[in-house]
């Protein structure tokens, strides 16, 4: 399989509502998508980047920049294999997670397009279609809270994570804990807490969380198992978990009961499904963490949370959780489930009218070796 040519685009979709979290408001998204030519067709990828490093580390401008000047000039020279080899390609450049699994995502597009076959199969999923929760970002007061959880519960989402913070944390559990009664809760804080707030964080225990997600900072793996000590709560782990090495880690310190996985976060699908490998083997549940995405990555990430160990809802909402029309065909939710795309790849493509309407910019970046340049 050959590399040939990779478009880069820049396309801005504003979002319904803002969504607040620990790191600040975004009130829309600004995605670099990459569609690749390769021998073996086209395919496509997202990078689920934000605007700003608040996070992670990455942000969008620098993972175009790392994808032009270091990541596509490898895959360039490279003999590729497929998507397999797109990270044993891209090892020797540290970090970058991001920007490296959306360059494995086109070129698996590509190339499981070109065999007619599913992300879904090849990945293993085991369901075809998957349980969805929504993630309610932080609001102005609880009344407002408990208005948006009252709308998604009535569009049938099957649980609700909500985003705390410092200030915003025992009080608005609460409230939802008595309004909605026994629906499935769970919270994300976004590494806004230190351990020395252990004994608040156990004030969350009594409302029977499903798991409290990333209460500490990336780096502070041990302080999770020291926390998860003191609580009842489970603790989950998102933004620590960036490869197989740091879950098996992890997991052998202590520090988390169920794991968020997200592909973009750990550097592509196949790297998830290897997270997922390891936590089935520890006994260890999973469940598919959000980035905002498009229907492209979301198309993604549906596949993947139908693997076995994903027993948890994910944060796989419909697309009208976010904005008012995606660049695919929408995923709709119909009994709190997005059904699994079941087409060859991806499954779902952009549309081309949408997509135009949505583009800022869009550079072809072509291999040197390129016989001819490809006219697009
Ligand atoms: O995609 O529905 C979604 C968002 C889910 O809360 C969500 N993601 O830490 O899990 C998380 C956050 C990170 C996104 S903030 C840009
Ligand atoms: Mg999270």
């Amino acid at each position: 399989m050959r590399l040939d040519a990779v478009e880069l685009r820049r396309i801005r979709l504003p979002l319904v509502a803002p969504f607040r979290t620990s790191h600040g408001v975004e009130d829309e998204r600004d995605i670099l998508l990459m569609r690749v030519e390769t021998s073996a067709g086209e395919g496509w990828g997202e990078c689920v980047a934000g605007s700003d490093p608040l996070y992670s580390s990455e942000y969008v401008d620098a993972a175009e920049a790392v994808l032009r000047d270091h990541l596509l000039p490898r895959l360039f020279a490279a003999e590729l294999l497929g998507g397999q080899s797109v990270a044993e390609v891209l090892a020797p450049v540290a970090g970058h997670r991001m920007a490296k699994a959306a360059i494995e995502m086109a070129v698996l597009d590509a190339e499981l397009r070109g065999r007619g076959q599913s992300f879904a199969s090849v990945l293993g999923a085991v369901r075809g279609a998957v349980d969805c929760g929504v993630s309610v970002g932080i609001q102005d007061s609880i009344p407002q809270l408990l208005d948006v959880v009252e709308r998604f519960l009535g569009h049938g989402y099957r649980r609700i994570k909500l985003k705390i913070e410092p200030g915003w944390d025992v009080e608005p559990v609460r409230a939802v804990r008595e309004r909605f009664g026994d629906v499935l809760l769970q919270v994300d804080a976004n590494t806004a807490y230190t351990l020395a707030d252990a004994r608040h964080l156990a004030r969350l225990d009594e409302f029977d969380l499903l798991l409290i997600e990333q209460p500490l900072p990336e780096e502070q793996v041990l302080a999770h198992a020291a926390l998860a000590r003191q609580l009842r709560t489970p603790v989950c782990l998102d933004e620590s978990i960036v490869s197989a090495q740091a879950v098996a880690d992890a997991i052998a310190q202590g520090a988390c009961a169920i794991v968020n996985i997200k592909p973009g976060r750990v550097g592509g699908y196949l790297e998830a499904r290897r997270i997922h490998d390891v936590c089935a083997a520890h006994g260890v549940p999973v469940w598919c963490g959000g980035m905002l995405e498009s229907g492209l990555g979301r198309a993604g990430n549906v596949a993947l949370a139908a693997l076995p160990n994903f027993l948890l809802p994910g944060d796989t909402s419909a697309s009208d959780r976010y904005f008012k029309e995606d660049i695919t065909e929408p995923f709709v939710l119909r009994d709190g489930r997005l059904e699994v795309p079941s087409g060859p790849g991806l499954g779902v493509t952009p549309i081309p009218q949408v997509l135009e309407s949505v583009t800022r910019r869009v550079d072809l970046v072509r291999s040197p070796d390129a016989a001819r340049p490809v006219l697009v």
